[in-house]
């Protein structure tokens, strides 16, 4: 499996380049970003290592390389400050993201190639790949509450002083602050969460908001998420390219489970070949089924703002065949939110 990250001489992409490497499942890596040489060294520190690692051709690349890749990871795009959610992001990312978009489909993406989206607001920029791509939906995948779920699980675990991978508990919904913790199946090696010692309700929402805070929080403290955010990348891309069915919380087109529909959110989906094979309908709480409607509401109400932002010529992509620069043109929030809100 060739393997193009686009935004792959920066942290979150470098992060996967080296979480590929480590796991040697995939043979072939190219890192792609508006920073040529930035790709190039980071590749180049890659290929030293790969003698000790895996067997792997890894380069380097421009958006040629799309033409014959079977995985492109978009990781492209501008960080949020320490002080700005997701969604805020979005009046910054988008026309980035269309121009990338255009370029994957000028360079002639494969029919049965994968799309993994990383870059924020995620769940809305995946929308938009699928309404752009003329990939079928299954093949474009957003990385979701993935990259919740295991820092949940990694929190659960050290503040109940549990071994870490024996922890199931799941993030779903937006990744962004309407996210849904799921107490509900929350498990260690099977057995229920909420029966274990030191567990209680002020845990709870401790636990749940140092996940929700955690992207901000490592962002005000080393200017971004890489590690984590790699190997959670390298969970999806396993997932394919091993068929190995694995049940994730990664963000795809909704057909109506959880009465969800036109809208990308992370619900428990199996990964497999073909992509995102199927979305699970898990028995939640009334508490947690009325967060993740809330949370796809929330998700609509900005695609719609974006949509018709593009149906106005507002946000255009960048047709050029330049590199993709990392620093898109803004637009200013109040031009596409209420006036109310706009205040807010
Ligand atoms: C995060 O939560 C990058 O959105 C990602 O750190």
């Amino acid at each position: 499996m060739k393997v193009s990250i686009i935004g792959g001489g920066g942290l979150v992409g470098s992060c996967t380049g080296f979480a590929l490497q480590c796991s040697g499942v995939v043979s072939q890596i190219c890192l792609i970003d508006a920073n040529k040489e930035l790709a190039e060294g980071q590749a180049l520190d890659l290929l030293h290592g790969a003698s000790l690692c895996a067997n792997q051709r890894i380069h380097a690349g421009d958006m040629s390389d799309v033409a014959n890749s079977n995985m492109i990871v978009i990781t492209a795009g501008l960080r949020r400050k320490p002080d700005e959610s997701r969604l805020d992001l979005i009046n910054r990312n988008v026309d980035l993201f269309l121009t990338i978009l255009d370029q994957i489909k000028r360079a002639g993406i494969k029919d049965n190639a994968y799309v993994l989206v990383v870059s924020n607001p995620v769940d809305v920029l995946t929308y938009l790949a699928v309404r752009r791509l003329g990939l079928p939906s299954q093949r474009v995948i957003g990385l979701g509450t993935q990259l919740d779920t295991i820092r949940f699980r990694s929190l659960i675990a050290r503040r109940l002083k549990l071994p870490a991978q024996q922890v199931n508990a799941l993030i779903l919904g937006e990744h962004g602050d309407s996210m849904v913790p799921i107490w509900s199946s929350a498990t260690v090696n099977g057995l229920p969460l909420e029966q274990f010692p030191n567990f209680s309700p002020t845990v709870q929402r401790e636990l749940f908001e140092e996940t929700k805070t955690s992207g901000a929080r490592v962002i005000k403290l080393k200017g971004g998420a890489g590690f984590a955010v790699g190997v959670a990348i390298r969970e999806v891309i396993e997932a394919i390219a091993q068929d190995y069915r694995s049940i994730l919380p990664v963000s795809t087109l909704q057909m109506g489970k959880y009465g969800l529909r036109d809208v990308c959110i992370s619900v428990p989906t199996v990964v497999g070949c073909g992509g995102a094979r199927e979305q699970i309908e898990l028995a939640l709480t009334q508490k947690e089924r009325m967060g993740l409607l809330q949370s796809a509401n929330v998700l609509r109400d900005t695609i719609e703002k974006v949509e018709s932002r593009i149906r106005s010529g507002s946000i255009v992509a960048v047709a050029s065949t330049t590199p993709v620069t990392a620093h898109a043109r803004s637009i200013p929030r109040s031009a596409w939110q209420s006036p109310a809100k706009a205040n807010g």
